[in-house]
């Protein structure tokens, strides 16, 4: 069947962050792939009474969610800037207590939903054609891109020193539709997301692989060869939606805040400060 994963898999997964936008999103589309799917989330997941309630501080309900999983898709977190104090306790903290629980409990394999934040002050490419690497050097803009550099470095060092594998995607923007011209460079479809998702968890040998999550967008800034030597094959482009957004909000000129940088406006946000 067109869109499907061949061959489907039959794999338990905990997705942390199920409550989510892209918890949500992925919910739906991850089951076709075949995988049985155990939910966390700080919060209730709607339509969901088996889901675990849990925040990421809760090493004990932390090591029961991961107890007897192939892998995690950890999803769950703050996911906008906020404060240096918040999102050190979910973001930082949380996911190291998180990558504890899973080696303790022996899981061979995090997906780790990194951001395109964490590259956030990479100019964006000057020439038509031209991609970031993913060995770009990192330039978090905001103390959450900060946390996801943490994240990729946490998921290094426990490839390095457990054995664990993590593939960290840094996602562009993961919504129904592009919303902005920049998210035309950066887009990710749900269902290519979930193709992504698929690939990190299924793909073999991965030690600690970063990869760019978008779509084969036409305008796309950075390289996916990482993604794509995962076996992801993404099928979809947000240039339909670009004459609309264009006409809306005008290209990227100089004076539009979006313009500079991969983190568009989020590198010129001031810092929030803790009270
Ligand atoms: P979201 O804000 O809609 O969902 C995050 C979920 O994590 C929420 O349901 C929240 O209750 C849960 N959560 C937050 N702190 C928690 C804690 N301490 N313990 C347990 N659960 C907690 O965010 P979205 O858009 O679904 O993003 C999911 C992940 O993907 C986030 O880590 C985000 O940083 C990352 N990401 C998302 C992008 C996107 O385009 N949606 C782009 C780049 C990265
Ligand atoms: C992210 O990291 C955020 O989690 C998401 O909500 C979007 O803002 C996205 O980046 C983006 O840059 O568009």
């Amino acid at each position: 069947m067109p869109g499907l994963p061949v061959p489907p898999v039959s794999r338990t997964i905990l997705l942390t962050g199920a409550a989510g936008g892209l918890g949500t999103l992925m919910r739906g589309l991850l089951p076709a792939y075949g995988y049985r799917l155990r939910l966390l989330d700080a919060v209730p997941v709607e339509g969901e009474p088996d889901a675990i309630t849990a925040d990421l501080a809760d090493t004990d309900a932390l090591r029961e969610a991961v107890r007897g999983v192939d892998a995690v898709l950890h999803l769950a977190g703050i996911s906008l800037e906020s404060t240096f104090e918040k999102i050190l306790r979910a973001n930082v903290e949380g996911t190291y207590h998180l990558y504890e629980a899973a080696r303790a409990e022996g899981v061979r394999r995090i997906v780790f939903a990194s951001s395109n934040h964490a590259v956030g002050y990479t100019p964006r490419p000057a020439e038509a054609g031209a991609l970031v690497p993913v060995g770009t050097p990192r330039r978090p803009d905001t103390f959450y891109g900060l946390s996801k550099c943490f994240g990729e470095d946490l998921a290094q060092l426990y490839w390095d020193k457990h054995g664990m594998e993590t593939v960290s995607v840094r996602i562009g923007s993961c919504f129904a539709e592009p919303t902005t011209v920049r998210m035309l460079s950066l887009w990710m479809s749900p269902a290519d997301g979930a193709r992504l998702f698929h690939a990190a968890l299924t793909a073999e040998d991965v030690g600690h692989t970063v990869v760019y999550g978008s779509s084969a967008n036409t305008r796309l800034w950075w390289d996916l060869s990482s993604a794509r030597a995962l076996g992801y094959e993404p099928q979809d482009d947000s240039e339909p939606f670009a004459a609309k957004l264009i006409a809306e909000q005008g290209e990227l000129e100089p004076d539009n805040p979006d313009h500079a940088a991969i983190g568009g406006a989020w590198v010129s946000q001031p810092p929030l400060w803790p009270r």
